[in-house]
């Protein structure tokens, strides 16, 4: 027994005490700086992370602090790793590194912003994950077990990239992710499997149009195709040709960062790619967006649709999820921003439906079990993602599992940074055995 209480002081035995806090600068899937922590234990023992980082930023998320200057074009994060090597290390050197919630919650108050700027949020987040990963080593039970427990055992329902477009793609497609599920699969392995042939014939059918099989930076194809109908054809096509039925085994969904459409200056949502095809600008209100999606709905099989309207448009928002929030999956990503406020107001307000889940948005693993924790209450569903810049790191399979998110929403099934989470995924399915769950919440 390492752990003991004496009245209500939790003593610990040494093995459990930071010895050593250590972050590098190392690179993400984009070739952009990135931080990565590891934490040493008194006994050897170690564990590491590193950060993801977006391009579709909401403006509601936690600041990474860049360091603005010459190297990798202002990227550079020399600043949050002395952050962490400095003011960091030296507050938290000596703690037991189970007090997740104490550990991370001094973080906060010592960083003292609203947004973590003063540290950086990439500072902070690498360091809380890294404890956690130090913790589940000390105790030697998996990442999973360690932040879920002893009853963990569903596996998420993957979301997997397929074609990928949007503000930072490019190509003219306007929506940022389309996505398949493979509903109809009976494990996580078995949907992996169905998930990459259908991936396989796409590219095959790409080809055969004779049109791009580039990949963007979730791992999804970057063809140069408009319409969202003429893209789920092809989608279908595909799903078909895998010896599958769209519907049935496989639903999809998009994520249309809908704040990168919105246009200030006349309050509309702007489609460029379709504008160019049209040869006349695309505009579309609210409404005009909610009945857009309506028909997409009502002519494919979509299940989810990801911040359909922008991270201010209350009344869009309203709008839609009082029109299609009992056929449809609403995910708020920019909306939420991983913010528990932002997801209390969101259900008081009737916003949304679910809610995307990214520790780097909001920078600490327990504020992120809070945001998890809210949105079940409140009977959201949740996704566990991804950013467009990752790494190596499989931290987020693992945090899927520990909270049986239901979802996760991680990327093609391309693109080693992608592969690594299904990968983790395939080896807990494998761990948990017959015991483990896999279907959509
Ligand atoms: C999203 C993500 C990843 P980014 O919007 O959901 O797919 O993009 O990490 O750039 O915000
Ligand atoms: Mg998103």
């Amino acid at each position: 027994m390492k752990l003991f209480y004496i009245g209500k002081e939790l003593l610990f035995m040494k093995e459990y005490e930071i010895l050593d806090v250590h972050a590098v600068e190392i690179i993400d899937s984009r070739g952009n700086p990135t931080v990565d922590v590891t934490i040493t234990l008194k006994d050897g023992i170690t564990g590491s992370a590193s950060v993801p980082s977006g391009v579709s930023i909401g403006q509601y998320e936690t600041l990474e602090l860049r360091d603005g200057d010459k190297r990798h074009n202002g990227n550079g994060v020399e600043q949050a790793v002395n952050n962490v090597n400095t003011r960091i290390a030296d507050k938290i050197i000596g703690m037991n590194v189970l007090d997740q919630v104490k550990i991370d919650n001094l973080l906060i108050k010592a960083d003292g912003t609203d947004n973590k700027k003063k540290y950086g949020s990439n500072a902070i987040l690498g360091v809380s994950l890294a404890c956690a990963k130090a913790s589940a080593n000390a105790l030697s039970i998996p990442l999973y077990r360690y932040i879920g427990g002893i009853n963990t055992k569903c596996l998420p329902m993957p979301m997997i990239s397929v074609l990928n477009g949007g503000k930072y793609v490019d190509n003219i497609i306007d929506i940022q992710e389309f996505m398949i599920a493979p509903v109809g699969a009976d494990s996580f392995s078995h949907g992996i499997e169905m998930s990459c042939e259908v991936y396989h014939e796409l590219e095959r059918i790409l080809i055969s149009k004779k049109l791009s099989t580039g990949i963007g930076d979730e791992g999804g194809f970057i063809p140069d195709i408009s319409s969202s109908s003429e893209i789920f054809d092809i989608i279908i096509e595909a799903v078909e040709a895998a010896g599958y039925q769209a519907g049935t085994d496989i639903k999809f969904a998009i994520d249309v960062s809908a704040s990168d459409l919105y246009d200030e200056n006349t309050d509309l949502y702007y489609f460029p790619g379709e504008s160019m095809i049209c040869g006349k600008e695309i505009y579309r209100n609210a409404e005009e967006m909610v009945q857009y999606y309506e028909d997409l709905s009502g002519r494919y099989p979509i299940y989810s649709i990801e911040d359909g309207l922008g991270d201010n448009d209350t009344k869009g928002w309203k709008l839609l999820t009082y029109r299609l929030g009992d056929k449809l999956q609403l995910v708020g990503d920019d909306l939420f921003a991983t913010n528990d406020n932002r997801i209390i107001n969101g259900v008081n307000n009737k916003m949304a439906n679910a809610v995307m889940i990214k520790p780097n948005q909001i920078g600490t693993l327990t504020e992120t079990l809070n945001a998890i924790e809210i949105a079940k209450c409140a009977g959201y569903k949740t996704i566990i993602g991804h950013r467009s810049g990752e790494t190596e790191d499989p931290f987020i399979a693992d945090l899927s599992v520990a909270v049986s998110s239901g979802q996760i929403k991680t990327g093609a099934p391309c693109r080693s940074e992608r592969v690594a989470k299904y990968n983790r995924l395939l080896k807990i399915e494998e761990e948990i055995g017959k015991d483990s769950k896999f279907f959509l919440p």
